[in-house]
């Protein structure tokens, strides 16, 4: 597991612009619409993972699927109020990382929880980066900082063996690399 990469992809300019302002509304959209093409990847990827989830998994995951069905209406709301559509193509890193969820279905449980909480924490990691009082963004700085998602994160985290599946963190990490940068802030 590399540290430079958890640095990328927590750290990225695309975040340092959120939190200075200094993005562009058309930047921030263009992330925003693959975001949510995502987080329907994720719930579908994250549902057929319960499906052979053991017992003692079973409730942060189905926990977390509830929050990404919800996540998807607050998704729907942001954009309604930003005037953008949603229902988007997913551009290339999208489909990449769609990708990846899939080859997990194939993967042991271990290796795919693993790879959930590395998702996860990236993203609770990126925006408390960009947290600032001042960002225009801070709606969505504050929905991955709130302490219910770092207790997610951390349930996430006692079911995860990141030492046994460096190759992958770090896959996964280089997918989040690569969503950023599409954004092209
Ligand atoms: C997450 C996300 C976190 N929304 N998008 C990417 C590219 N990576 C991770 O998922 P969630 O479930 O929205 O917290």
């Amino acid at each position: 597991m590399s540290d430079e990469l958890w640095t990328s992809a927590t750290r990225h300019p695309f975040l340092n612009a959120v939190r200075d302002g200094t993005i562009t509304d058309d930047a921030f959209d263009r992330w925003l619409v693959q975001d949510a093409i995502f987080v329907a990847d994720l719930l579908k990827f994250q549902a057929r993972l319960l499906g052979r989830s053991p017992r003692p998994a079973q409730a942060v995951l189905v926990s977390g699927c509830a929050a990404l069905v919800a996540e998807l209406d607050w998704f729907e709301d942001q954009a309604a109020r930003r005037g953008i559509e949603l229902h988007g193509k997913p551009l290339p890193a999208t489909l990449a990382y769609r990708e990846l969820l899939r080859v997990l279905d194939a993967e042991p449980f271990d290796a795919a929880i693993t790879a959930l909480w590395a998702l996860e924490r990236v993203y609770l990691l990126a925006w408390q980066h960009a947290h600032s009082e001042s960002s225009r963004f801070r709606e969505f700085v504050e929905h991955w900082s709130t302490p219910e998602f770092a207790s997610y994160v951390d349930a996430l985290g006692t079911l995860a063996t990141p030492e046994a599946h460096n190759a992958l963190v770090d896959e996964v990490l280089s997918h989040e690399v690569d969503f950023w940068e599409m954004a092209g802030a």
